[in-house]
């Protein structure tokens, strides 16, 4: 970062302080990860220079031969990758490819059924304070009161009575596997389409360690930046008789110029997540989340429904009697990033919440495993139950750097 630092000393400053945090905490955010120097080059290369509105062979602007090359490439690798008819890699977040689907399929005004947001659905699914909120008629299902899991009668039930225009699956704080057939036949039976956003899995999904969305609900949309291990960036999949509708959505209807730096970053993404490698790296972070969830309830904490099927678990934090902010910003202290999050039934706001959520993709992406999940587990179970003792959280610290400095973000 030579250049950078004779330019804008304070903007390198401030990326050299970020590089030393990530170095030397652990970060359990369940939607973060740390992408490959590959991925690095391609997002911070040349291929931001250029617009390129429009899909290859058919630009706006000149001069886009070698853009061309590098969208085909990165949409060929994602629909190898997932078995797709069709990809749209231009979407900038998962939001914006959200968005594209309900541009396309929706009007104004029609109804929108998905998973509350505090039980583990996203803003961009219905939130009121989102433009989903406020463009569409949103009904909401949850988790079961009891088993804390989906209930796909109670979906089913309320679709029926509802008539929505599209269903949405998928979640962002969800630990159980998610039926997307049970989804799309629901959809079937009431007429609606059915939109599966499958951002934190996808990687899981593109493995097999998930079963699949693409191919069995209308449509699928992903971030690239979570289990995928990709840039930040969205990403949507469909069957060939919806790809027309989806790309006039996302371009011209709701974005313009593509972000052509990250679409190169994607296609980088994606042919790495190609490798047999990819499998065994997503496989230890399903590992890594078991034995995490197991030794945080063996050291008597309790976690929603139970345990994990993926990257991510829930810790409720009520029979602790601390709350999800003071959680956070006692594990922050101690250099374990996570983040506070409501949990079912959630009596408290969405900046305080009973519940942590807790992930293992970047810390699998360092090569950390079931020993370091143990010790980790410890290290959090230590400071939720010792939460007000400063001693404990600066020991606990001094064991965390320890720990990372065995795990360099980017070996040499
Ligand atoms: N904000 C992301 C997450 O943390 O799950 C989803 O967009």
């Amino acid at each position: 970062m030579s250049y950078l630092a004779a330019t804008d000393p304070q903007i390198a400053d401030i990326i050299e302080k970020e590089r030393l945090r990530q170095l030397n905490g652990l970060e359990l955010i369940a939607s973060e990860n740390l992408v490959s120097r590959a991925v690095l080059e391609a997002m911070g290369s040349i291929m931001t220079n250029k617009y390129a509105e429009g899909y290859p062979g058919k630009r706006y602007y000149g001069g886009c031969e070698f853009h061309d090359m590098a969208e085909n490439l990165a949409r060929d690798r994602l629909k190898e990758l997932f078995g797709a008819e069709h990809a749209n890699v231009q979407p900038h977040s998962g939001t914006q490819a959200n968005m594209a689907v309900y541009f396309a399929y929706m009007k104004l005004g029609e109804k929108i059924l998905s998973m509350k947001l505090n039980q583990g659905g996203h803003l961009s699914h219905g939130s009121p304070v989102s433009f989903t909120g406020k463009f569409y008629q949103v009904a909401q299902y949850g988790v079961d009161e009891k088993t804390e899991v989906l209930d796909y009668g109670v979906v089913h039930e309320m679709a029926r009575k509802e008539k929505p225009q599209i269903i949405v699956c998928g979640a962002s704080a969800y630990p159980r596997t998610i039926d997307f057939k049970a989804f799309q036949e629901i959809a079937d039976d009431v007429g609606a389409y059915c939109m599966a956003d499958i951002a934190h899995i996808a990687g899981l999904v593109a493995t097999g360690i998930h079963p699949t969305s693409v191919g069995v609900v209308n449509f699928t949309t992903t971030t690239t930046h979570k289990t995928l291990r990709g840039p930040r960036g969205g990403a949507i999949m469909c069957n060939a008789e919806y790809a027309q509708a989806i790309d006039k959505a996302v371009f011209p209807g709701m974005q313009g110029g593509p972000l052509m730096h990250t679409i190169a970053a994607k296609a980088v993404c994606f042919h790495e997540a190609l490798r047999p490698s990819f499998k065994e790296y997503n496989r230890q972070i399903v590992k890594n989340a078991k034995v995490l969830a197991q030794t945080l309830m063996d050291s008597g904490l309790r976690l929603v429904s139970g345990g994990t099927d993926n990257h991510l678990m829930l810790l409720d934090l009520t029979s602790q009697g601390i709350t999800g902010l003071e959680a956070e910003t006692a594990l922050g202290k101690a250099g374990i990033t996570v983040n506070k999050n409501t949990i079912p039934n959630e009596t408290k706001s969405p900046f305080v919440t009973s519940g942590l959520r807790i992930g293992t993709p970047a810390v699998t992406s360092r090569g950390m495993k079931d020993a370091e999940m143990r010790e980790i587990g410890n290290y959090i179970a230590t400071v939720i139950k010792d939460i007000r003792n400063e001693t404990t959280i600066r020991d606990v610290r001094g064991k965390v750097e320890a720990l990372a400095s065995r795990f360099p973000l980017y070996p040499e």
